[in-house]
């Protein structure tokens, strides 16, 4: 730092935090920075230089209050949060940015006099799409949540170089596009001054030290993140992989072997690369291996180089660090500091192992066996040998310490071909407090695939934290008319930071004059989104029509294929109506979106028959605004702000036992939506699926006439459809689709008689709205924070 006398000069300079907006000079910065940022001039400035002028002027604000923040934070060194996720599924930051620091609409009228529309220049950022659903969203909103709870936190993940991919519809089926999003990023700042050597490989024998293996540099990037309504400004740190700059390639380049001095500096790049586009769903690939201990190692060095700083003994680290596991993919992490306490810093095992437990905090995501991670022996132990060891050694303590009363079933290593690690049970040693997403979620993870833990460390390590999603985005962002409206009636915009005040809207329920601008704003929302479909799909829908919507990654246990069964059935329900039948059909748009991982053959079939359905039932004149069915291309964190404002009805309607959480249910209803669930009745499914087999299966009649209409080809070459169809007939129907299909119609039914009445209809979606105040992530994290991490707010003010 600056020596003392020189001080007083640098500090006249110093800027201060902003505390008001009204000294922000938005024009004035905005052209400076077209001009000499970017170099250009009134005369070449596009809508894209607009935006990074208007960007660039926005982060100068955020960077003076994030340095301020984290400087306050290292002189007063509280205990620190530090969330590790693989997936932060941000979407756009300059619309967040301007909410969350006051200066929306200073910028909107700046740039309309410059010439500016904000809404077009808000649409050339392109979506931060670090994440595949909800898992990486949920990251996102814990982000926002911890910054304007004013909480002292970083996020630490990967800087992946390709984002989740961008999907196109070519001829109805989905393709892969790279998502190369770094072409220009105002929000990110390299510290290439910040490296951590990363060792891969090596001699397994040793015991406490690489021989022979790879080396390969972290680099962080940082990102500020700004809280709403407050000058709180965190960090989220993500890491980027590249060749080290030691002597290896070194020689390499000197001897003459360029080549593979190249492939070398290629292998290192291709850690961060990719974020893998798998949604519930574990491949055991070693890249996928890499990149987790890449990250973790990383990020625990970073972490104890902070903590050393402060020349605390280590027996008071997790006084000052709470680490929070997001699923398991960052659960070796766990080994990382037992392996950085004993071999590193010459702790004995129990202090280190000590300290380890009461520092990590594991949160389950998923119940889905094909999910949870395992990672085979053979690939671990060739990858990272000495953590291998302490696994070992992490199981036998742990195996000795519960006696012979659990056998192999607690077992972290799995005795199959090849023998695997199974890294949920690792994440549960290791952590001090474990909880799932949900109510329900939490006590299915206690019952079944957790319950001889449960024995073992009691209740109290198990627990449940609900989900929750942040308003500032998904009220005040995508719907900001909605937003003013309820403002007006709850005492201003203070609910968006107590989202408990929305109950408030409870005693307008009967108020006519609100409830007819309440349904303005959602048919305002509809038209929007009609707008959408029209550029998008080339359709035109009726925005008075029920907008009934699925979006969500594609997944057989999401039961997509339910959803357009069930349209299908309308279809040819329509087709055998009278002319006077068909008058009292109320008007209905099916819309889906969602992506499929790459080499999920049947949830490409189901995107494709959604396609293929759409094609005939769009076009076919006698069915008219009757029905129209539309897959949204692309689905991803800026299309869902328009999508969630704009449904009558969303469908979330997953095999039961199988969703964790979900969080756009959440979106859906805060913005006046309806929305239609699967019961509980996890215990019931393997019943049913045993009959399946055993019994005998009978297919519900009317799913029998679906797929009749499927097998004459009334969509398409039928052999396309044919392991969809094949796997309710004759597979056993895993996913309980024919179980479920008459329910299912019936709940159709009874949502088309509510829709008729739109009265009655605005009250519910009203009562819905007052009922949300407990899904705001601000609660989820606060419970968090009081519950697992026992940290405390900043104190930091500008
Ligand atoms: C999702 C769950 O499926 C969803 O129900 C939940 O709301 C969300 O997490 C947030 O809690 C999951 N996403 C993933 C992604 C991967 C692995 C497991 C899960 S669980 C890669």
């Amino acid at each position: 730092s600056i020596p003392l006398p020189q001080r007083e000069t640098w500090q006249k300079y110093s800027a201060q935090a902003f505390s008001s907006k009204e000294e922000f000079e938005f024009q004035k910065e905005t052209v400076r920075h077209v001009e000499t940022s970017l170099a250009r001039s009134l005369y070449n400035c596009d809508e894209l230089a607009a935006y990074a002028g208007a960007s660039l002027a926005i982060r100068d604000r955020l960077v003076i209050s994030w340095n301020k923040t984290q400087q306050h934070q290292t002189f007063v060194d509280q205990k620190r949060l530090y969330y590790l996720s693989l997936e932060f599924l941000m979407g756009r930051t300059l619309d967040n940015a301007m909410l969350n620091t006051g200066v929306k609409s200073i910028a909107k009228d700046g740039l309309g006099e410059l010439g500016f529309r904000i809404e077009d220049v808000l649409e050339q950022e392109h979506d931060a799409a670090l994440g595949n659903g909800g898992l990486g969203r949920l990251a996102a909103c814990f982000l926002d949540s911890l910054a304007t709870l004013n909480y002292p936190a970083w996020g630490y993940g990967l800087r992946y170089r390709y984002g989740i991919f961008k999907q196109e519809i070519v001829d109805g089926y989905q393709v892969e596009v790279p998502d190369y999003w770094l072409s220009f990023n105002p929000w990110e700042f390299p510290r290439f001054d910040i490296t951590v050597d990363i060792m891969f490989y090596g001699n397994g024998k040793q015991c406490t030290s690489w021989e022979g293996g790879e080396i390969v540099q972290a680099v962080a990037y940082d990102v500020p993140i700004p809280g709403f309504g407050t000058s709180v400004t965190n960090n989220l740190r993500l890491w980027s992989s590249k060749a080290a700059s030691g002597e290896f390639d070194f020689q390499k380049f000197n001897s003459g072997d360029y080549e593979s001095a190249v492939a070398d500096e290629q292998r290192a790049e291709t850690i961060s690369a990719v974020l893998y586009p798998n949604d519930n769903l574990d491949r055991g690939k070693e890249l996928r291996l890499k990149q987790q201990y890449f990250w973790v190692a990383a990020s625990l060095h970073d972490i104890v180089r902070r903590f050393k700083k402060s020349r605390r003994p280590w027996k008071e680290f997790s006084e000052q660090v709470a680490i929070q596991l997001n699923d398991t993919h960052p659960a070796l992490a766990i080994v990382e500091l037992q392996r950085l306490l004993i071999d590193t810093e010459g702790l004995e095992w129990d202090e280190g192992w000590d300290i380890v437990t009461q520092t990590f905090g594991y949160t389950n995501h998923t119940v889905l066996p094909e999910a949870l991670e395992k990672w085979s022996v053979p690939l671990f132990q060739n990858l990272l040998p000495r953590h291998l060891q302490i696994i070992y050694d992490i199981n036998l303590f742990f195996l000795q310490s519960v006696e012979k009363r659990f056998p192999k079933a607690i077992s972290i290593i799995e005795e199959s071909t090849p023998k695997s690690i199974r890294m949920a049970f690792l994440a549960i040693i290791g952590s001090h407090k474990v909880n799932g997403v949900a109510e329900l979620h939490s006590d299915l993870i206690q019952t079944t695939i957790f319950k001889d833990f449960v024995k073992i460390f009691g209740p109290d390590k198990f627990t449940n934290v609900t989900n929750g999603i942040t308003p500032r985005r998904w009220l005040h962002q995508a719907n900001p008319r909605l937003s003013e409206l309820i403002a007006s009636k709850v005492g201003g915009l203070g609910f968006l930071k107590d989202l408990t005040l929305l109950s408030e809207l409870e005693n307008y329920v009967d108020d006519k004059d609100f409830k007819r601008e309440w349904m303005e704003i959602k048919y305002a929302n509809k038209v929007r989104l009609a707008k959408h479909i029209k550029s998008a799909n080339g359709v035109t829908v009726n925005p008075s029509a029920l907008f009934d919507i699925q979006v969500k990654r594609m997944h057989e246990y999401k039961r997509q294929q339910l959803n357009i069964f069930g349209v299908i059935h309308r279809y040819l329900t329509i087709k055998a109506m009278t002319p006077e039948e068909r008058k009292k059909v109320v008007p209905r748009v099916s819309i889906f979106g969602g992506k499929a991982a790459p080499g999920y053959w049947m949830a490409k079939t189901i995107i494709h028959l959604i396609n293929c359905v759409g094609n005939i039932v769009n076009k076919d004149k006698d069915i008219g605004d009757l029905l129209k069915v539309i897959f949204l291309e692309d689905y991803n964190v800026s299309k869902a702000e328009i999508i969630c404002p704009a449904s009558d009805i969303s469908e979330h309607i997953s095999t039961a036992g199988t969703e964790a959480s979900g969080t756009s249910n959440m979106k859906f209803v805060l913005n006046g939506g309806l929305i239609i669930g699967t019961c509980d009745g996890a215990n019931e499914v393997e019943d049913l699926r045993h009959k399946h087999f055993y019994g005998k299966h009978e297919l519900d009649p009317d799913l029998r006439r679906v797929f009749d209409e499927i097998e004459k080809g009334a969509f398409g070459p039928p052999e396309g459809f044919s392991a969809l169809i094949n796997s309710v007939t004759v597979h056993g129907d895993y996913y309980l689709v024919s179980d479920d299909f008459r329910s299912y119609i019936q709940t159709h039914a009874l949502v088309d008689e509510a829709y008729k009445d739109q009265d009655e209809w605005a009250a519910k979606t009203i009562m819905s709205v007052a009922r949300m105040g407990f899904f705001s992530s601000d609660r989820c994290i606060q419970d968090y924070a009081e519950s697992i991490w026992n940290i405390e707010p900043s104190t930091f003010e500008a």
